[in-house]
């Protein structure tokens, strides 16, 4: 692995070249949730970063510093950048944790959007605050969603040997792993480890990668 320290990863022929950056910083809330595949895409990466855990009293005062308002953030050298889809995707390239062309590149975004797209199911009832309106929410995806997202999802981990695409490690697993636990929690599926047993699996594969493990026993704990 090339550490030189310059500002920018180079395209070579479609190869990104892997280069450390000179200083690296992930702003996020006390929470794994859509921050986490950035931490533990930066660990892999062996990525010296500041891991900015922002608490909500302070966040107030941060907002308008964000590129959107939100975050995840990951500032690089100074500048800021949001998205967290974004963000995994090009630490992903930058660490090679892609497909050998643009078509493999689709199948990697493909299966990040449809992933994505269950979980916004799920928090569309966080953002709800009608009691009654959630409730049949709930049961609206529960009948008429996740049984067929849910079971659509391990099939085709299954069938990419236990990963998001490719049957191979792509950054996808790393949103994968990250958001499992936040995703767990929001779908509120009490047997969804038995019922679809290919995402922990995939979940305990990305944390078990050494460099991720290592950052993680040391990480603040995060329940979601
Ligand atoms: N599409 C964005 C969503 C980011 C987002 O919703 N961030 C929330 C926390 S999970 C946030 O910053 N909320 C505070 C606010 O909007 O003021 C991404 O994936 O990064």
């Amino acid at each position: 692995m090339n550490t030189t320290k310059i500002k920018r990863t180079e395209k070579h022929e479609n190869i990104y070249l892997h280069r450390v950056m000179p200083t690296a910083k992930v702003y996020y809330f006390q929470l794994k949730a859509v921050g986490e595949s950035i931490r533990l895409l930066l660990a892999y990466g062996d990525q010296d970063f500041e891991d900015c855990r922002v608490a909500k009293e302070d966040w107030p005062a941060l907002k308008s510093s964000m590129p959107f308002g939100q975050m995840p953030v990951l500032e690089i050298d100074g500048k800021k950048y949001a998205q967290s889809t974004a963000i995994a995707r090009y630490l992903g390239r930058k660490y090679g944790l892609v497909g050998k062309d643009i078509e493999e590149d689709f199948e990697i975004d493909q299966i990040v959007d449809f992933f994505n797209d269950i979980r916004t199911k799920a928090s569309a009832i966080l953002h709800e605050t009608d009691e009654n309106v959630k409730a049949r929410m709930q049961e609206d995806n529960e009948k008429n969603h996740y049984p067929f997202m849910l079971k659509k999802l391990d099939e085709i981990i299954t069938k990419n040997n236990g990963h998001m695409a490719l049957g191979k490690l792509t950054w996808a697993d790393f949103v994968f792993a990250g958001m499992y636990d936040c995703f767990k929690f929001i779908l509120k599926i009490s047997d969804i480890d038995v019922k679809y047993p290919s995402f922990k699996k995939l979940q305990d594969k990305v944390l078990a990668i050494p460099k991720v493990k290592a950052f993680c026993d040391k990480a603040p704990k995060a329940d979601f």
